[in-house]
């Protein structure tokens, strides 16, 4: 397994996560779904990490699948299981926040993984591509699902079935990411937004991550137990007493994600 394709360190309470094959615009191939996976197994059961910052190396985000070499053209069905599923699940999985901060063109399930993380913050000069369509496929990596969602039916059509580039400020304007900055301060940017999530209440952030995950296959009811069950995890926490004594004391709380 290539160690590089992949780049993980942590910056204090903030995971960092590079992916980091430049020279093809960070597409994945097995070495890099093997190491992407263990990675964010590593980050969720480090119980220390408070958010994760997830960027590109070079002048592309990523470009989905790496088809130029690797998986041999045909039966993709096991292959997504084993490769692209457990890519983006682990991401939606993670209970700290994730940030993404898309430094270029970001394509086919390439875009599907940014759109997966809970904060997308991309270079003005970045695009989205749901690129399948031009190479024969349908969008794979939950983008049929998180697409339309994010931005309505019509939208997402002319993105999923027409395979159109989709710029940064318009992927705001439409709901579809957080925000765009110029490329000279994405990395900053992006960086102190991690930086501000990893001092807010962890572990109600991943309560709500959760909540939001189930928000549109719940029914209101079940919608409205979950959220139940899920406060009740949350008004026993270390923050909620922090944060109401904070209120009380009329100072800043001082959050520990507990
Ligand atoms: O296959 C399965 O297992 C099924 C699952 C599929 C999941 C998917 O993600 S399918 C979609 C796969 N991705 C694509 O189809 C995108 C292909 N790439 C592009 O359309 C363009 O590269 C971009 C629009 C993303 C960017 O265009 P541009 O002009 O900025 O860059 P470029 O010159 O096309 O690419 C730069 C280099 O990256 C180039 O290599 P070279 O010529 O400099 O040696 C190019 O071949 C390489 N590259 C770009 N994308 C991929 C890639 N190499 C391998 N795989 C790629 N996906």
């Amino acid at each position: 397994m290539s160690q590089d394709s992949v780049l993980f360190e942590r910056r204090g309470q903030i995971a960092r996560v590079t992916l980091n094959r430049p020279e093809v615009l960070n597409s994945f191939n097995r070495p890099m779904f093997e190491r992407f996976v263990e990675v964010v197994a590593e980050i969720a059961a480090d119980r220390s990490l408070r958010a994760l910052y997830l960027t590109g190396a070079g002048r592309g985000f990523c470009a989905g699948q790496d088809i130029a070499g690797g998986v041999p053209l045909g039966d993709y069905g096991a292959h997504m299981e084993e490769s692209w599923h457990p890519t983006v699940r682990g991401l939606r999985n993670l209970d700290i926040p994730v940030v993404c901060a898309v430094n270029g063109v970001a394509a086919g399930a390439g875009a599907n993984v940014a759109l997966a993380c809970d904060f997308v913050i991309a270079a003005e000069e970045a695009s989205f591509i749901q690129a399948f369509i031009n190479i024969g496929l349908v969008p794979d990596s939950g983008g049929t699902s998180i697409v339309p969602r994010l931005v309505g039916t019509a939208r997402a059509t002319q993105m999923l079935m027409l395979g159109e580039k989709v710029a940064a400020r318009q992927a705001v304007d439409w709901g579809m990411i957080y925000r765009s900055v110029p490329l000279a301060s994405l990395e900053a940017e992006a960086w102190a937004f991690a930086t501000r999530l990893a001092a807010m209440p962890t572990l109600a952030l991943g309560l709500t991550k959760q909540l939001i995950n189930t928000a549109f296959t719940n029914t209101f009811a079940q919608q409205l137990s979950a959220e139940a069950e899920r406060q009740t995890i949350a008004g026993r926490s270390q923050d909620h007493h922090e944060g109401v004594a904070a209120f009380r004391e009329k100072r800043k709380p001082a959050f520990e994600g507990k």
